[in-house]
């Protein structure tokens, strides 16, 4: 007989299910979750229909740095009045809580940034030294470039004739001096000179030239410890020089060893969607970010012999297709596909046709190990700072003296398990074209044409107003909003404006897979100035700049526009916003605030977790403005984010005494049109 004290059990409520339509403006994305639905498999969509974030957390005002706390500090409904009386349990105001937790942020970010940079680092040493054969120095150039900016000689005196210097000397100095920038004892970090003057002066004067790569971090997590800096400015200047040495130190240098190791990316074609992945094909998808590892495997995938062995297998051949910023590394330098962003890594494997997918650092969610035990594909961890804890997961550490080894043995076991697919193979048949490979050599060459050699023409189209300005458009995927539905509505609604938009990371990906990143798209979307610009060079007017460290390329673009002329003394003169639509990641505050730093005004999308520290976002959002020239603002409706880009860049050009200029052009364009009426 029942027990009447017992109570009916509660029945329990089945999880629910994301809606494909509301969760991704991508139609191939539709399709995958929908897909992921019938087959009963759970991604990070439906994890977000059933988990809240936190909303003290969301507001920055939680901390947790002690174990007196969490102490929380949410923001009154009806806001402050009076004074904030606000306090954790040491005294901690919801600003200094706020200002801890961001640079704490910029700290996790700038480290993932700058140990990529590093990584890249020791491979280049080891390179130059000649111990490794997989890797060689390949742009000649660029290495005479970099060894001036590290005040590495170039040039020998023998018998009191100037000669050219060996380049393999150059090399080994500019890997020395370049591992250096991470701890050298003393000094300052050496790319800091490449910004404008005025802006360096503006650092040294602020007290915010960063030492090191690594100083900078530590300090960071050292004033952010219970008890130490309990002033927001003061913090604030911390992570300000953290982030400085993120953007003009560890992911420049990333980027630029990357180019002289792998090739500086020309512009090519491509294309991007899941919809690259073929059927009959071995697919291998490369995931994550540091172009070590997938240089080998593309190296390696395009051996006859190795084709050979697919075929064997019953394959046609090799698919590969980059995942994340691996993917803008390898489709800058090679034209492999790209099959997603952020927010279809579960996706590529929910096809049924990932044979394996290849990772290792960074933006790697742990449930693609739960995706892939669903299906045949092998999850291969390759990186001894990111392996999983699921036991599907196979952990092949590359090691890079072995590189072109640890890459055959994992594209062998990727064939091998080509045999393993099962009956529920889907792959959706979207994908675009995309013109890939943009960087501040080829927008010289585009815009400036090789007998200038500068990116004179590209300021004479802002200053006679066919350009209004220049936005960076970058960051990740969210999945609190719909994916890449405010990247793509951001970037229609400036280019409609004439500004020119230079993209990297997710939001890059999201503009391929949106059709943006072709020359003719620009007839379509964009203003008559810009869309005259774009089809007389014949360039998108989106621009792929490549990966997220690659922003570093937004910043001496930038640079050489400062240098061209006749847009102001330093970059907070020039035309010029920031946007990251649907950031998520530490590295996109590192981003954002070295943007800032560097004299951009930069929105970010979705939320900012300064909301709960009204005087601290203040500070953040205006007096910083007073300090570097840029600041930061936050917007999450898409088409008034970019309506503040506009509103910023015609600021700059009436301060520039630019303005009349544009009104001119466009006066002229719209008699135009009535005349053709
Ligand atoms: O570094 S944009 S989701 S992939 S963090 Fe990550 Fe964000 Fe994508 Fe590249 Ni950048």
């Amino acid at each position: 007989m029942a027990d009447e004290n017992v109570k009916a059990a509660k029945p329990v409520k089945a999880p629910k299910l994301a809606d494909p339509v509301k969760a991704s403006i991508d139609i191939a994305t539709q399709e995958m979750i929908a897909r992921a639905h019938e087959l009963g498999v759970e991604t990070v969509y439906d994890r977000a229909e059933n988990m809240k974030p936190c909303n003290i957390g969301a507001q920055g005002t939680c901390c947790k740095n002690c174990a007196m706390g969490p102490c929380r500090l949410p923001l009154p409904k009806a806001g402050i009045q009076g004074e904030d009386e606000r306090k954790g349990l040491c005294g901690a105001t919801a600003n200094t809580i706020a200002a801890r937790n961001f640079i704490r942020m910029i700290a996790g970010g700038a480290s993932a940034h700058s140990d990529h940079g590093r990584s890249v680092a020791e491979v280049f040493l080891s390179a130059a030294r000649k111990e490794t054969d997989a890797y060689r120095i390949k742009d000649t150039v660029k290495l005479l470039e970099v060894a001036e900016a590290l005040g590495v000689a170039t040039k020998v005196e023998v018998d009191g004739k100037e000669l050219d210097r060996d380049i393999d000397e150059i090399a080994v100095e500019v890997g020395e001096k370049a591992m250096n920038e991470w701890g050298k004892p003393e000094g300052e970090l050496l790319y800091l000179k490449r910004a404008p003057a005025p802006l360096y002066e503006k650092w040294k004067k602020n007290g915010v030239l960063p030492r090191n790569i690594d100083r900078e971090i530590v300090e960071i997590m050292h004033r952010t410890h219970i008890g130490v800096d309990q002033d927001f400015r003061n913090l604030m200047k911390q992570g300000t020089r953290a982030a400085i040495a993120d953007g003009w130190g560890g992911s420049m240098l990333a980027t630029d060893l990357q180019d002289i190791l792998f090739g500086t990316p020309y512009p090519l074609q491509s294309e991007a969607n899941l919809g690259i992945m073929k059927e009959d094909h071995v697919n291998i998808i490369v995931h994550g970010h540091e172009p070590v590892l997938s240089e080998m495997i593309v190296a390696v995938s395009q051996k006859p012999e190795i084709i050979e062995y697919a075929k064997q297998k019953g394959a046609k051949g090799i698919q590969l297709g980059g995942m994340c910023c691996t993917a803008n590394e390898i489709l800058q330098r090679h034209g492999i596909p790209t099959a997603g962003n952020f927010l279809q890594q579960e996706l590529a494997i929910v096809t049924g046709a990932c044979d394996a997918m290849v990772v290792d650092i960074q933006c790697i969610m742990q449930n693609v190990a739960n995706v892939a035990k669903c299906f045949h594909t092998k999850l291969i961890t390759t990186h001894p700072i990111a392996k999983m804890e699921q036991d599907n997961v196979i952990h092949i550490e590359f090691d890079e003296h072995y590189a072109l080894e640890d890459a055959e043995k994992i594209i062998r076991i990727a064939i091998d398990n080509f045999e393993n697919r099962k009956a529920e193979v889907m792959i959706p048949r979207h994908k675009s074209v995309q013109i890939a490979g943009f960087g501040v050599e080829s927008v010289q060459y585009h815009l400036g044409g090789t007998f200038r050699g500068s990116y004179y023409t590209l300021n004479d189209n802002i200053i006679n107003g066919r350009i209004r300005g220049i936005a960076g458009v970058v960051g990740c995927n969210n999945a609190r909003t719909r994916h890449n539905q405010d990247h793509v509505t951001i970037v229609k609604e400036l280019i409609k404006n004439d500004v020119i938009v230079l993209t990297t990371g997710c939001t890059a990906i999201a503009c391929a897979t949106a059709g943006l990143l072709t020359p003719e798209s620009a007839g379509v979307y964009c203003g008559p100035g810009l869309a005259e610009v774009c089809e007389t060079v014949g360039i998108p007017p989106v621009l792929h700049l490549g990966s997220c460290v690659d922003n570093s390329r937004i910043l001496l673009a930038a640079t050489e526009v400062v240098k061209a002329g006749g847009l102001g003394e330093d970059i907070c003169d020039v035309p010029v916003a920031g946007s990251a639509p649907e950031w998520m990641s530490e590295k996109a505050i590192s981003i954002g605030h070295y943007f800032v730093a560097s004299g951009v005004y930069t929105v970010f999308g979705v939320t900012l977790p300064t909301s709960g520290a009204p005087v601290f976002h203040d500070y953040i959002s205006k007096d910083l403005e007073k300090i570097y020239g840029g600041m930061w603002d936050v917007e999450p409706d898409p088409v008034k984010h970019a309506q503040l880009m506009i509103a910023h860049i015609d600021k700059k050009r009436k301060q520039l005494g630019i303005d009349k200029a544009r009104e001119r052009v466009l006066m002229d364009m719209a008699d135009r049109q009535k005349l053709e009426v």
